[in-house]
């Protein structure tokens, strides 16, 4: 897939995103919202600059894998897969429907590019250390990328992934995580506190890279240092906001799980046609 390497276009990019994911969201009529557009800059450095696939060929096997470990936040990797070429974008429209290949958690077996089966919080970890570790077996270059989220920290198994990745010295595993401070019902600090994060990971022998969500450029450096880093995995911890993008969405754990109506619809994409000719003129670095 053609890479796009300048910044504007790739800001553009995610601010369509963002208005295509919340339209297949208002016509499911149900989905999470805040998640997604939270993480819409992430998906797009990665998908359009950094990772390596083919769409046109989808099961190319020395593509890198890109697992989505907070399956809920899947209307950002549908759209984002949608824009990429993996599928038209019309069938964002099926969002949830009955017989959809977009499930409301995502399911592999039917959408060609979707790697992995989510929903079921912090299988994701040791789903991505587990690929990894079979191309280091393999001796291939792939790298594995995995988006994570904080709500996730709160699992066990997350932790055994977080272990093995490290124990296997898997430099070929970046996880992504969307540090966004909500969980389903309220800040995450008040519910099962998780700073020092970045501490955390390092003692376990990780890599870590903190970084703004929202910085296209810094977010793009990171990832391709993460490539290159030897002996042990990389957490890229991405400080996000959750609604990014929607005033009246914007950290507000509230917007965890339900859609907009209409009406929001149409409110949000007056500001995000508002943010698109800033980015036009230079005013959005
Ligand atoms: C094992 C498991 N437990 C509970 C849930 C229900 N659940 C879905 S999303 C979520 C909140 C997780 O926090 P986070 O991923 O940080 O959410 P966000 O930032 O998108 O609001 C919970 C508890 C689940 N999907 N899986
Ligand atoms: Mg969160």
């Amino acid at each position: 897939m053609e890479r796009l390497t300048d910044l504007k276009t790739l800001r553009l990019k995610a601010n369509d995103i963002r208005m295509d994911l919340l339209k297949a969201l208002v016509a499911a009529n149900s989905g999470h919202t805040a998640g997604p557009l939270g993480m819409a800059d992430v998906f797009t450095a990665l998908f359009f600059n950094v990772a390596n696939f083919n769409p046109a060929e989808p099961h190319w096997p020395e593509r890198d894998r890109i697992v989505l470990s907070n399956g809920h936040i899947c209307p950002v990797l549908y759209t984002t897969m949608a824009h990429a070429g993996f599928f038209p974008k019309e069938e964002l429209m099926t969002l949830r429907k009955l017989g959809t290949r977009l499930q409301g958690h995502p399911h592999r077996e039917t959408l060609p590019g979707l790697e992995n089966t989510s929903g079921p919080l912090g299988s994701g970890t040791s789903q991505a250390a587990g690929m990894a570790l079979a191309f280091k077996m393999d001796k291939t270059n792939q790298h594995v990328w995995c988006l994570t989220s904080d709500g996730e920290q709160q699992e066990g198994n997350t932790w055994e992934g977080v272990m093995f990745a490290a124990a296997k010295h898997l430099d070929n595993l970046t996880v992504i995580m969307d540090r966004n401070y909500i969980q389903i019902d309220g800040n995450t600090e008040d519910i099962m506190p998780l700073d020092p994060l970045a501490d955390k990971y390092r003692s376990f022998n990780w890599n870590v890279l903190e970084v703004d969500g929202h910085n296209m450029e810094a977010l793009i450096d990171a990832m391709n240092q993460s490539k290159h880093m030897h002996d042990k995995p990389t957490l890229i911890l991405a400080d996000v906001v959750p609604g990014k993008g929607v005033s009246f969405m914007q950290n507000d754990y509230v917007w965890h799980g339900k859609p907009p109506t209409k009406d929001e619809l149409a409110k949000a994409l007056v500001e995000l046609t508002a943010e698109r000719t800033l980015i036009e003129q230079d005013h959005i670095q």
